[in-house]
């Protein structure tokens, strides 16, 4: 007969929390920045920074209208954006779809980032204005 084996908890060596501080050891942090672009720009490319390059995350992203155009150039959209290692900024593209249609006043839309897999959001937060070119 054999008797079970009584094991002790160890701590876990192959979990790595190095993704979540910064090189000062700070919590990493992930900001959204604002951007404006003129509707045949094709892409609008929302630039997300965190403050170190090390390890890899991913984050959740949303675009949501705010002030819709009567001809709106950016629809609706959910994804998710990731950094890899080395990296201290990642690139969300949204399309952008010229019309040629005068829009009575620039479409805003309101891109959000959550859920980091590493570290917390600060500036979660920003806008994307298209400018109307007809
Ligand atoms: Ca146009
Ligand atoms: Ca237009």
């Amino acid at each position: 007969m054999t008797t079970a084996q009584t094991t002790t908890p160890r701590p876990d060596t192959n979990v790595t929390c190095e993704a979540n501080v910064d090189e000062n050891g700070n919590e990493v942090e992930y900001s959204v920045k604002c951007v404006t672009v003129k509707e045949d720009v094709r892409d609008a490319v929302v630039v997300i920074t965190r403050t170190t390059t090390k390890g890899v995350a991913r984050l959740d992203y949303s675009v949501n209208p705010k002030r819709a155009a009567n001809f709106p150039t950016i629809q609706k959209l959910k994804g998710r954006v990731f950094f890899k290692d080395g990296e201290m900024t990642a690139t969300i593209k949204v399309p952008v779809k010229n019309n040629n249609m005068k829009a009575r006043v620039d479409e805003v839309h309101i891109v959000e980032i959550s859920k980091p897999t590493t570290g917390k959001v600060k500036k979660g937060k920003a806008e994307i204005v298209v400018l109307d070119d007809d």
